[in-house]
């Protein structure tokens, strides 16, 4: 049976690998023209980069037994003819799991983190990077049997005493008693699964993220605050059986409602097991009511509009598919919904792709077109003095070789002049460098670790913290002021360039800490947004705030990392625009002065000479032709947007 899934996905990799085709084409060309460096090479493949390997998760949320496993078989899975991941009464997802396609290592495998890693303030993204620490089954792609065994063992548990599950990062009023040992407590025995497996869907970038109910939910700060926001999509399944409960409630209040509203997420509300609602014995028209009486009391206690609450059967959708049943499968309304979240998926995507890959591009290529302006208009110059050569003009040629040096003197002078401001820029990016040189953020990273580890109590934690983000804030304040500095400059020195040159010029590309700066701001606000969070649910000293600050502290230094390649990346090539220019006026003069010199010697070869400057405008313009296609076609590529705005909770109450 058909799945929108594919389409969509089909269509968005081809809107991909189109868009990479545009580019490659651009890289030849800039090597055709001579516009090739180090510095564009390195532009091109850091926008390359997203087109390739970025995935798209879609997460499924909700407290247990709502039937997001069910629903997650019945979307992806139902070609294996049965369930393939484990889906039964009580609660069965025992830990987080993602399901993808690890492209890297290119071969299927289920890997288990244990729950004690929980007691470690390593957090779950170091884990990732650290295979040996997680238990792998073997995963038998080939056979459903086989793969649904494996895939059991995500529901397993184990019996411990309160006070290890308390240590753990279990809430003590969430835990159930052990059946067979009065004394202990039965608890998750996995804290995180990932499952690799070449489907096609995964192969193509989909990850799907399955979470347990809110006992599990609660106690991992790492996925709610950060596996959740950074999905492109998230649906929170409700059950038509039960309603609305306290913790539906509990989990749509804490962990859905207010998620980032700028991280280009789309959330869902679906109601799932309608089917409980179908009655043999009354009407259709009567069902149907019943159906929509519920979606307007769900809608009611979500504060949201009715039209944001999607129906669907997640059973009768598995079964239909399985069974090949047409009109069950349409009266589980899962195509609408498989749409739904396919269209949103890319949609959201696509706009992180064009914002961040094709205004750059755009960019890159209009730069390169006023380089290649600029050069054509010093050969329409002097193609015009060789055209002025008619009759008998030796003290024509003799008038041009003097203006000839006397450029070549301008521009050497020129260049002498521009020299103090070129020197005044650099010292500014090295003050620039040192305001967020490797050591600035040291001190302030040990004491808060030292803390980390050291304190008796959260308060001393959360303390700790917040100097912690003051002494942070400090830092990139410097930055940021030191960067606005330095930005002037730049804009200083290029407008100088235009005017002493006496040429069109680029903008330089400025150092973005504005945006740094809010990129940082919201490291931290997201962790001073769970301080009164995690404050109220975890009293006493716990290791879940440890891991959760200790994430965050690495988070901060991760960020400081990389703005200060970014920085030292862009100080060495702030100026680099300028300077090819000057290589290339400079290689203009210079050969006009020898195209004199020789007409001053036989003007019998003027005609040649005059076509030759004739041929390199004309490729320039061919060129320049060439280059436009290249935007238009970009510009061809603008993503549809807000298609499916009617249901996106997100959209709506922003
Ligand atoms: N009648 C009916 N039952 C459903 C439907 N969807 C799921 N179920 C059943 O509800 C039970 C729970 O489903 P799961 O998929 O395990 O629920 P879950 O949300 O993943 O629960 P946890 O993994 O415990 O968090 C299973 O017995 C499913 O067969 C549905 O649409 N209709
Ligand atoms: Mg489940």
């Amino acid at each position: 049976m058909s799945n929108e899934f594919y389409d969509n996905i089909d269509t968005f990799e081809s809107w991909k690998s189109d868009i990479g085709r545009i580019l490659s084409r651009f890289r030849l060309w800039l090597r055709r023209n001579e516009l090739f460096s180090e510095t564009i090479d390195q532009r091109l493949f850091d926008l390359q980069e997203p087109l390739k390997s970025e995935y798209l998760t879609l997460a499924f949320v909700g407290e247990f037994s709502r039937g997001k496993t069910e629903l997650i078989n019945s979307l992806f899975f139902s070609d294996y003819g049965q369930r393939i991941l484990p889906s039964e009464a009580g609660r069965t997802t025992m830990c987080p799991t993602e399901l993808f396609y690890d492209r890297r290592e290119s071969r299927p495998y289920l890997r288990l983190l244990p729950i004690e890693t929980r007691l470690e303030a390593t957090t779950l993204s170091e884990y990732r990077k650290m295979p040996a620490q997680w238990t792998e089954v073997p995963l038998m792609t080939a056979s459903a049997q086989e793969m649904s065994l494996a895939l059991h063992t995500i529901t397993q548990t184990k019996q411990v005493t309160p006070e290890e599950a308390i240590s753990l990062g279990f809430k003590e009023e969430m835990l159930e008693k052990s059946e067979h040992d009065e004394t202990k407590v039965e608890i998750p025995a996995w804290r995180h699964a990932l499952v690799s497996f070449p489907h096609e869907l995964l192969k193509k970038g989909l990850c799907i993220l399955d979470t347990p109910g809110l006992n599990a939910l609660g106690s991992e700060p790492e996925l709610t605050l950060k596996l959740l926001p950074q999905a492109q999509a998230i649906v929170f399944l409700l059950g038509a059986d039960t309603g609305v409960t306290a913790s539906d409630m509990a989990i749509w209040e804490s962990y859905i409602k207010n998620l980032e509203r700028d991280n280009a997420l789309g959330t869902y509300a679906v109601l799932n097991k309608v089917d409980t609602l179908w009655d043999e014995l009354s009407s259709r028209k009567k069902v149907d009511k019943a159906v929509k009486k519920m979606v307007s009391i769900t809608a009611r206690q979500l504060e949201i509009d009715p039209s944001q609450v999607i129906t669907v059967s997640a059973q009768k959708a598995l079964v239909a598919k399985v069974r090949n049943d047409r009109s069950l499968l349409i009266r589980s309304q899962i195509s609408e919904l498989e749409s739904l979240l396919s269209e949103s998926l890319l949609e959201n995507k696509e706009e992180v792709i064009w914002q961040t890959v094709i205004e750059e591009a755009t960019s890159l290529i209009s730069d390169a077109q006023q380089l290649l302006n600029n050069k054509s208009e010093k050969l329409l110059e002097q193609r015009a003095e060789l055209e002025s050569l008619t009759g008998d003009s030796k003290a024509r040629i003799a008038e041009l070789i003097k203006a000839n040096e006397k450029d070549i003197k301008e521009f050497e002078h020129r260049l002498v002049a521009i020299r103090p401001s070129q020197r005044l820029l650099e010292r500014q990016t090295q003050i620039l460098l040192s305001s967020i040189g490797a050591s600035v953020l040291s001190k302030e990273v040990e004491v808060t670790l030292r803390e980390l580890v050291n304190s008796k109590t959260t308060v001393g934690l959360f303390r700790h913290m917040r100097q912690f983000f003051v002494a942070v804030r400090t830092i990139m304040k410097e930055l940021t002021r030191e960067a606005e500095l330095t930005n002037k400059m730049a804009l200083s020195l290029y407008k100088k360039f235009a005017d002493d040159f006496d040429m069109k010029l680029l903008e330089p590309k400025l150092f973005p800490a504005k945006k740094l700066g809010r990129d940082l701001e919201a490291i931290i606000k997201e962790s001073e947004k769970l301080h009164n969070n995690l404050f109220t649910t975890f009293t006493e000293h716990s290791v879940a705030v440890k891991r959760f600050f200790s994430g965050t502290v690495t988070d901060v230094m991760s960020f400081f990392k990389t703005t200060r390649q970014e920085l030292i990346s862009w100080t060495q090539n702030v100026a680099s625009p300028l300077t090819h220019q000057l290589r290339v006026q400079r290689e203009l003069i210079n050969n006009h002065k020898k195209e004199l010199a020789e007409l001053s010697k036989s003007r019998a070869n003027l005609d040649g000479k005059i076509k030759g400057l004739n041929r390199l405008i004309e490729e320039i313009e061919m060129e320049t032709e060439t280059s436009d296609k290249f935007l238009s076609s970009l510009q061809d590529k603008r993503p549809r947007k807000e298609k499916s705005n009617i249901v996106r909770i997100s959209s709506a109450n922003r």
